[in-house]
């Protein structure tokens, strides 16, 4: 799209300026045509300052997760070869599952600014204040069983953290089996969702919903934001081009079979393990001391009575 053109051409100019007569050289359309172009983009939100002899110079985009800024130099082999990138729609996952149904390969990736029907697990809500988060799904064609389904879950959460660590400094743990926290309030939750057979699946939809510059006052009760528990506003463009440069460097780790390493890195950042918790699944509960992650991604659980359960997914309770 020319549009993207010639937004990319200025990031590749950096701060520098870049004349009229340039552009119109370099697009082959006209200054006025160009005129206009700054002017749909400064609608759009971006900055641009203009001078009369030396042209125009982009000071600053918008804050808006669109293909155009996340594709940049983003540097990854399967995650957001494919971007669509919406202002407002359901939820992500439904979305990207249509467009899997419809054939769209692996690492395609549905963004929003805003869902109105943004969706957690069991049919309960996920709060999606607009262009405040991250709400994103990425499409995956893994060559798994349906059964071995939360080793995605499990490698995205730990993607979420890793990301948060590096990018905004905070120490980020995994809440079994999909929640992401931050000094015990959650500030991320995964939705995987699977299409397939009994024993074959044709591809899963990984939703990620990260409080990036949420106020606190727009959450549920128990959650919170990066911003929030940083003390300042962060880069949601930067951190989520991050985010999806560790989704495809685990991603691929996964596929070369390096599940052993993944799960190490998932343990040492894991709130739930060696503690005392309670869960519920199934409509039934159970109370023990979490000792394990198993490399289906199941929860190891030694109970009262000296047995262990394996748990597949549920809601964790900490206990003292
Ligand atoms: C989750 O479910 O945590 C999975 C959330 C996945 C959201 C992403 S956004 C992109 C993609 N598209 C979607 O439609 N969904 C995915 P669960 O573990 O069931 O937790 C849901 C509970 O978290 C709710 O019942 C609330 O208590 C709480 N909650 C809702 N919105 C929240 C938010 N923004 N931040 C923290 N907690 C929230």
């Amino acid at each position: 799209m020319l549009d993207d053109k010639i937004l990319n051409f200025f990031k590749s100019r950096g701060d520098g300026y870049v004349s009229g007569e340039e552009l119109s050289e370099e697009f082959g359309i006209s200054r006025t045509a160009i005129w206009k172009h700054m002017e749909k983009f400064r609608d759009q939100g971006y900055e641009i300052a203009a001078s009369p002899h030396l042209g125009y110079r982009l000071v600053c985009v918008p804050d808006r997760l669109t293909e155009v800024e996340l594709k940049w130099q983003l540097n990854t082999d399967i995650i957001g070869k494919k971007i669509y990138s919406y202002n407002e729609i359901s939820s992500t996952n439904d979305i990207a599952h249509k467009i899997a149904v419809s054939g769209e390969g692996e690492g395609a990736l549905v963004l929003a600014e805003y869902q109105t029907e943004g969706r957690g697990r069991l049919g309960r809500k996920w709060l999606s204040p607009r262009s405040k988060g991250v709400y994103l799904s990425v499409i995956l064609r893994p060559n798994i069983l349906p059964r071995e389904i939360s080793i995605i879950t499990l490698f995205s959460s730990l993607v979420v953290a890793k990301t948060i660590r590096k990018e905004v400094g905070l120490s980020a743990l995994i809440k079994w089996p999909n929640d992401v926290m931050i000094n015990n309030k959650k500030v991320c939750g995964i939705l995987t969702e699977l299409n397939g057979e009994a024993d074959r699946v044709n591809f899963v939809i990984a939703g990620i919903g990260i409080n990036v510059n949420t106020k606190k006052e727009l959450l549920p009760e128990g959650a919170s934001s990066l911003c929030e528990e940083k003390g300042k506003d962060i880069d949601r463009i930067g951190f989520t081009k991050s985010l999806l440069v560790n989704l495809d460097k685990y991603y691929k780790a996964f596929l070369a079979g390096e599940m052993g390493l993944i799960l190490n890195e998932y343990k040492s950042l894991s709130a739930v393990l060696d503690r005392n918790i309670k869960i519920n699944y199934h409509n039934r509960s159970i109370v023990g001391h979490a000792v394990d992650v198993d490399k289906d991604g199941a929860l190891v659980v030694r109970l009262d009575n000296g047995f262990h359960e394996r748990v597949l997914a549920g809601d964790v309770t900490m206990l003292r």
